[in-house]
């Protein structure tokens, strides 16, 4: 409006969004912290719902898998800080969405469809991305956030963000419990889908000037969760993090941003038929018995971002990634942890990525990306009398 300075002012009430932000046709961004309802489950897949286009598998009470425009899995990546957390069930219990609670991030990206290259290999549903950002400690200080949320069938969530520091250096721990109960069907039955889950992250920053970041982070969490449509729960989501990033801004006029990280995210997952159930014999299992599946995605990325002039802008880099594939089994006799590890499977991804953007005009911007990869994945043959098979070729 142009007469708008000549209006006259009214103070308006506070109101609070929690729509998600359209920041471009292509990405969405939002604030994970912020309420919403309907209450999403405590994983990324039903937060991942509240936002159009996104549908979830279900599983359970948590531990969803989402979709997004009708694909999931590997074409639909969910990023931690960067970093990528694979799950190990062979049944998928654990999709990398039930490793992540949206509300320790601080925001939450979502590229559709195919439209950028330098988030890894396979991205053809979209990426998603959840951040904890550099904390703004020009002036020294103390910063806490914490929530406690309460609901029906026994749910109930704390979170916890403690955050500490000065201009030179940061402490930064999240941490967060989510639990629910089986919840109890129109007859009155108790449908089987209780879960319960924690998670603690630290990080430990150090910023000798605005335009510089050396992160340090680790992190663990674990989870149970009861099934009503599987032959086996889920007695055990252990996670296992580690990670190292190095940002630069501003080197030169030309080079605008260096990021370099390394990282390892492991899964070490149990599901058995005796701990959270009473054993019965029925289906292909006529016997308690306990499976343990470990994934350890080790991975590292570089990347350069160039502007020499305002409206170009090229990102460019490497990103590497080894994700071997461990299980052992057990029954109530004879536990899996007396067992030995036997590796079934790894895989490998070495990817090359140059992203370049114009700004054509204030409201045109034109996007190309280039990517290659080469990936390897091996399969190993199980000994003799464990399944019979097939050596594996190649
Ligand atoms: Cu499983």
């Amino acid at each position: 409006m142009n007469n708008a300075a000549a209006a006259p002012e009214h103070t308006l009430r506070d109101v609070v969004v929690t729509a998600v932000h359209d920041h471009s046709p292509v990405q969405v961004v939002a604030d994970p912290k912020q309420p919403r309802q309907p209450v999403p489950a405590s994983d990324a897949a039903d937060y991942l719902k509240t936002i159009p286009g996104f549908s979830a598998i279900r599983s359970g009470g948590s531990n969803g898998d989402p979709v997004f425009r009708g694909q999931f899995g590997s074409r639909l990546p969910l990023l931690t800080n960067g970093t990528q957390l694979l799950g190990a069930c062979p049944g998928r219990m654990d999709a990398p969405s039930s490793y992540i609670s949206p509300e320790t991030y601080d925001t939450l990206t979502v590229v559709k469809g195919p439209q950028t290259v330098v988030w890894g290999p396979g991205t053809s549903a979209g990426v998603v991305r959840f951040d904890r950002e550099r904390p703004d400690f020009t002036e020294p200080g103390v910063r806490l956030s914490a929530s406690v949320l309460g609901a029906s069938a026994g749910r109930n969530d704390q979170n916890v963000d403690f955050q500490a520091g000065n201009a030179q250096v940061y402490v930064r721990v999240t941490a967060n419990h989510s639990h629910g109960q089986d919840y109890k069907d129109g007859d009155g039955r108790r449908v089987p889908s209780a879960w319960d889950k924690w998670n603690t992250d630290v990080a430990l920053g150090f910023t000798p000037d605005a335009d510089t970041l050396l992160e340090l982070s680790t992190g663990t969490g674990d989870g149970e969760a009861r099934y009503g449509g599987r032959g086996m729960d889920g007695t055990q989501f252990k996670r296992e993090s580690w990670g190292l990033r190095f940002e630069k801004r501003h080197l030169t006029p030309w080079l605008a941003k260096l990021q370099a990280q390394v990282y390892g995210n492991r899964a070490d997952h149990v599901m058995d038929n005796f701990t959270l159930r009473t054993f019965q014999p029925g289906g292909s299992m006529s016997m308690p018995m306990a499976s343990n599946v470990r994934r350890t995605t080790e991975g590292a990325r570089v990347a350069a971002t160039l502007q020499w002039q305002p409206d170009w802008q090229l990102e460019t880099g490497l990103d590497a990634q080894r994700s071997p594939h461990d299980k052992r089994s057990g029954t109530p006799s004879v536990p899996y942890d007396s067992k030995p590890w036997m590796r079934d499977a790894k895989f490998e991804n070495l990817g090359a990525f140059a992203e370049l953007s114009w700004q054509a005009q204030a409201d045109t911007r034109w996007v190309g990306g280039l990517r290659l990869d080469r990936a390897e994945a091996w399969r190993y043959p199980a000994p003799s009398g464990m399944g019979g098979m097939a050596p594996a070729a190649g």
